[in-house]
C-alpha cells in the first residue's frame, strides 16, 4: 500500500532538445516519472501542469490511476487537445510507474502480461539525392533494423519534411530560436519525384525489407489516392499522414483507390479523434503516442477498440517523444494483441543520460526491461544544466506564399 501523493513537480530541461518531466512522489518516497512533451509548446504543458494540475494531485491516493484520469479529464468542463491531454497523460505514465514500484513490476505485467517477446521497431533513413538515401536505408540496415522509413529530397525545393540536408540519422524538425523557420513547399513537385525514389530503394534492397513513407499531411484526398496507387510496387509497409486528418471522410476516396496501407494518428489526442476512422476501416494503423493521447490507461481503450477492426497500432516515436514516453509505450506494446511496429527515432546519448532507461534496441526490435514500473529514471541534477530554450517545429508556404499544413 503507497502512501499518499506528497509532491508533483514539473522540470523542463533541454538536452539537445526541450523536454518536460512530471515527477509525481508519494509519502513514503515512491517516486513516478511521467513525459508531458509538446514539440515547440512545451511551457504550456508545463503550466498545466504546475497551475491546475498538480495542486489537485497532493494527497490523492496514487493506487487510483483510473479515478485520477477520470477526474483530470471528465472532471473539467474544457477537455481534449494536446495541452490537456499531455498533461494527463503525464500524471496517468506517472501513476502507472509508482504501481509497478509498490508492488515490484514492470508495468506490462501490470496490464496482462506478455502477449509477444519483442517489439518490432522502425526508424529512419533520409537522403537529399536517391543514392545518399539508398545508402543511408541500407548502412541503417546494417545496425540491424528490419524496418525504415524512407525520406528524400525533392529537386527545386530547399527544405523537405524528414530529410536532414547533412545526411545521416539526425534529423531534427525543431529549430532553436524564438520564432519558427518559414519553408517552402510544393506538393506537386514531390507527387512527381518521390514515387520514383522509392522504386529505386526498393529495387536496391529487395523484398523483404520494410519501407515506410510519411506524406506529413500534406496532400489533397486525390494526390493522396494518386500517391498511394503509383506507390503499390514499391510495397510499402505504410503511407503515413497522407492528408490532414481532421477531415476524416476523404480517407474513403484514398481507400477506393489504392490498396497501400494507410497509417495516421500522430497528432490526435484521444479516442475520439480515431473512433470514425477505426470503425469505418478507413486505416489500417494508428499512430498515437501515449504521451499526447492521455497516458497509458487512455491509449489501451484505444488499441482495444482498433484490435476489434484489424486496425494495428504502430505508435509515434520521434525523439521529442521523451525516453518515458517510449519506455511507456513498449510496456502497453508488450502487453497489446494488435500491437504491429514502434517508430524509434533514437536519441542522443546526453537524452540518454538524463533518462536511463532499462529498454532496450537489439536486432530490429525494441524491449521494455524488467525494472519495476516504466524503468526510465530522470537525472534532475544533469537535467538542471540544460535549461529550456525556445525551439518551434518550421512552418511552411506554397509557392504562391500561403499558409499550408507543415
Ligand atoms: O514534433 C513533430 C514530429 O514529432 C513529427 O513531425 C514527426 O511525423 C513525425 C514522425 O512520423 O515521426
Ligand atoms: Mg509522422
Amino acid at each position: 500500500m503507497t502512501d499518499k501523493i506528497i509532491a508533483a513537480d514539473v522540470i523542463v530541461c533541454s538536452p539537445t532538445r526541450n523536454f518536460v518531466t512530471l515527477k509525481v512522489t508519494t509519502a513514503d518516497g515512491v517516486v513516478g516519472y511521467g513525459d508531458a512533451t509538446l514539440n515547440g509548446r512545451e511551457l504550456s504543458v508545463a503550466s498545466y501542469l504546475r497551475d491546475h494540475v498538480a495542486p489537485l494531485l497532493i494527497g490523492r491516493d496514487p493506487a487510483r490511476i483510473e479515478d485520477t484520469w477520470q477526474y483530470l479529464y471528465r472532471g473539467v468542463y474544457w477537455r481534449r487537445g494536446p495541452v490537456t491531454m499531455a498533461a494527463i497523460g503525464a500524471v496517468d505514465v506517472a501513476l502507472w510507474d509508482i504501481k509497478g514500484k509498490t508492488v515490484g513490476q514492470p508495468v506490462y505485467q501490470l496490464l496482462g502480461g506478455a502477449v509477444r517477446d519483442r517489439i518490432l521497431a522502425y526508424t529512419h533513413a533520409t537522403g537529399w539525392e536517391t543514392a545518399e538515401l539508398i545508402d543511408q536505408v541500407v548502412a541503417t540496415r546494417e545496425r540491424g533494423f528490419l524496418a525504415i522509413r524512407a525520406q528524400a529530397g525533392v529537386p527545386g525545393l530547399d527544405n523537405v519534411y524528414g530529410v536532414h540536408k547533412g545526411g545521416g540519422e539526425g534529423y531534427e524538425p525543431a529549430g532553436r530560436g524564438v520564432a519558427p523557420v518559414e519553408e517552402v513547399w510544393d506538393t506537386d513537385a514531390y507527387i512527381r519525384h518521390i514515387p520514383g525514389v522509392l522504386e529505386q530503394v526498393r529495387e536496391h534492397v529487395g523484398p523483404e525489407l520494410k519501407l515506410l513513407h510519411d506524406a506529413h499531411h500534406r496532400l489533397t484526398p486525390q494526390q493522396a489516392a494518386r500517391l498511394g496507387k503509383a506507390l503499390e510496387d514499391v510495397d510499402l509497409f505504410w503511407l503515413e499522414d497522407v492528408t490532414p486528418a481532421e477531415n476524416q471522410d476523404v480517407l474513403r476516396l484514398v481507400r477506393n483507390h489504392t490498396t497501400t496501407p494507410l497509417a495516421i494518428g500522430e497528432v490526435f489526442n484521444t479516442i475520439w479523434d480515431a473512433q470514425h476512422l477505426i470503425t469505418e476501416q478507413l486505416i489500417d494503423f494508428i499512430r498515437v503516442a501515449i504521451v499526447h493521447a492521455g497516458g497509458i490507461s487512455h491509449v489501451r481503450k484505444l488499441f482495444a477498440l482498433a484490435e476489434v477492426y484489424q486496425v494495428r497500432c504502430g505508435p509515434h516515436g520521434p525523439s521529442d517523444v521523451s525516453p518515458i514516453s517510449l519506455g511507456a509505450g513498449l510496456h502497453l506494446g508488450m502487453a497489446t494483441p494488435n500491437f504491429a511496429i514502434q517508430e524509434y527515432m533514437g536519441y542522443d546519448p546526453l537524452v540518454s543520460e538524463v533518462f536511463p532507461h532499462a529498454w532496450s534496441f537489439d536486432s530490429g526490435y525494441l524491449t521494455p526491461g524488467d525494472a519495476p514500473g516504466v524503468g526510465v529514471g530522470f537525472d534532475e541534477v544533469l537535467a538542471a544544466r540544460y535549461p529550456y530554450e525556445p525551439a518551434y517545429l518550421p512552418v511552411a508556404r506554397r509557392l504562391d506564399g500561403t499558409m499550408t499544413d507543415w
